[in-house]
């Protein structure tokens, strides 16, 4: 009985773990590059089903979504000052990040989420202050110019 117990356990367990991943970013005064109040990294790339876990490595920084900037029916999320908070991203799309009291100073990252580009325009429309608007929009580049197929939206307001 143990036995058929602990092979069910281990099967379900295996089942979950071949589609969903966990991708760990850090929060950091400092990246190995020298750069200042900085996640770990900073073009994400997940699938949905994938958790996206925020880690207070260093003090006084928190990770949260941005009003108006993640897709349609993704829950937003707001991880408290020095705290760790998991992202369950169930959504295809891009997402930006910000840490609140450093998004002023370029703390921010980008989701995307299955290679879907289509609410870029409403990413770079986002609320977002500072030299982290100028890197989100760097981010969005970044992730257009990675596409695998063109992104159609691109060009029409520009
Ligand atoms: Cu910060």
């Amino acid at each position: 009985m143990r036995n058929i117990l602990l092979s069910t356990a281990v099967l379900i367990g295996s089942s979950f773990g071949a589609f969903a991943e966990t991708i760990e970013i850090e929060m950091l005064n400092k990246n190995e590059a020298g750069d200042r109040m900085v996640f770990s990294q900073e073009l994400i790339r997940a699938e949905v089903g994938d958790v996206i876990r925020f880690v207070p490595t260093d003090k006084s920084h928190n990770a949260q979504s941005v009003k108006n900037a993640l897709p349609e029916n993704q829950e937003a999320f707001k991880g408290k000052m020095n705290g760790e908070v998991e992202y369950t991203v169930t959504e295809t799309g891009l997402t930006a990040v910000v840490c609140l009291p450093h998004q002023v100073m370029g703390m921010v990252a980008l989701v995307v989420v299955g290679d879907d580009l289509s609410n870029a325009e409403q990413i770079l429309d986002a609320r977002i202050p500072g030299k982290g608007k100028a890197k989100i929009e760097a981010l969005v580049e970044e992730a257009r110019a990675a596409a695998p197929v063109a992104d159609t939206t691109a060009d029409q307001n520009s």
